[in-house]
């Protein structure tokens, strides 16, 4: 199997992140590529590339210009302003309640502050989300090793993965959040359908829910999204990841969230799965989009499940025995020791899984 993969995702190198108002170590970090890509390196079946820049255009087709400006900027600012930190983290994030009363038209002259801690918080969501120097560079790349793994499956690959870091599937339309700054599943995803016309469905079995994803295709019919993820009511995103929120307008009923409880484990995990891919098998398309998490493992530090790493050879199995195309990208997974194993275990799944033939793309 292909694996897109740069060092340029090293820029990206925060030493502590705030959890409930006190720094902590930064979870998200540089080692947990170059694990995996060691882990697929000592299996063997896997061949390394560079991903081709892909340059602005895609992501400008799922976000905000302004969330673009401000990742570009930021740190520039930030040097500019004096700031004296090593990270940028919002001071202030702009909670609908502040906006009670005013009419639309107030509304509508809200603007983006020139301050940078107030831009952070316009742009962002949490405190978790540390900015730093070589950020935009390597959200950037991680970008367009999702969009090299878009094109080698275009191209004709059976499946193709994307170790991209940072990870993508919290950032929403206009908003940076949960270690993502650019969301490298919904650009793929988007890209896939501009060049197929096809529709696509994301599957997005990381521990937390891709509320960045639903956001962006809450309205779309054309993209189908369906997340496995602990519930809402107790963790991070917390606002959003109910299995009420179904989509609207023509996106209605094309978008299925599976929360699950504390200590799930594999058997509960793989019956979810399973109706998420029965749920995927009964909308068109050639293509699947995964958005692949390791916090759903025992040990790791983020999340509460207890899954196994047989439960990610069996996923990888089961998604590959849809038959369709998948284009596999890096999400979250936090626990170092077990990182690389597991992504082996769940690639290696799909690689093997005597599935039917790859659709041809166009012909659903
Ligand atoms: C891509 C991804 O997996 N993002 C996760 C973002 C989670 N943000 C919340 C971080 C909270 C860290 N502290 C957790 C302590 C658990 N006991
Ligand atoms: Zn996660």
């Amino acid at each position: 199997m292909k694996a897109v993969y740069t060092e340029h995702h090293r820029a990206h190198d925060p030493s502590q992140e705030v959890f409930l108002g006190a720094p902590i170590p930064a979870r998200e970090v540089v080692q947990r590529a170059g694990i995996i890509r060691g882990a697929l390196l000592a299996d063997g079946g896997f061949e390394l590339v560079e991903p081709v820049e892909h340059g602005e255009l895609p992501i400008l087709a799922v976000h905000d210009r302004g969330l673009l400006r401000f990742l570009e900027t930021a740190w520039s600012e930030v040097r500019r302003q004096a700031i004296g930190r090593q990270s940028l983290v919002p001071d202030s994030i702009p909670n609908p309640a502040m906006f009670e009363g005013l009419s639309e038209a107030a509304r509508a002259r809200l603007r983006e502050p020139v301050a940078i801690g107030g831009r952070a918080g316009w742009w962002g969501f949490d405190t978790s989300n540390p900015i730093v120097a070589g950020t935009y560079e390597a959200a950037r790349w991680a970008v367009d090793t999702a969009l090299t793994a878009v094109d080698l499956v275009l191209d004709g690959e059976a499946m193709a993965y994307g170790l991209c870091r940072p990870p993508g599937h919290h950032a929403a339309r206009a908003m940076a959040a949960g270690y993502c700054f650019f969301n490298n599943a919904a650009i793929a995803a988007e890209a896939i359908v501009r060049a197929t016309g096809e529709r696509v469905a994301i599957l997005d079995v990381d521990y937390h829910h891709g509320n960045g994803t639903q956001q962006i295709f809450w309205r779309r019919g054309d993209v189908f999204y369906a997340s496995l993820h602990g519930d809402p009511s107790r963790v991070y995103p917390y606002f959003l990841g109910y299995a009420d929120e179904i989509g609207e307008g023509d996106g209605a009923g094309a978008n299925l969230n599976l929360p699950l409880p504390p200590h799930a484990g594999d058997a509960d995990y793989l019956a979810a799965l399973d109706r998420a891919l029965e749920a995927i098998d009964a909308t068109p398309g050639s293509i699947v989009v995964v958005s692949l998490g390791f916090d759903t493992y025992r040990d790791d530090p983020l999340g509460d499940f207890d899954l196994t790493r047989a439960a990610y050879a069996e996923a990888g199995r089961r998604v590959a025995s849809l038959g369709r195309r998948l284009v596999i990208l890096q999400e979250g997974g936090y626990h170092l020791p077990s990182l690389g194993k597991n992504a082996v275990a769940w690639l290696n799944g799909a690689r093997e899984a005597d599935r039917p033939p790859a659709r041809t793309i166009g012909a659903a």
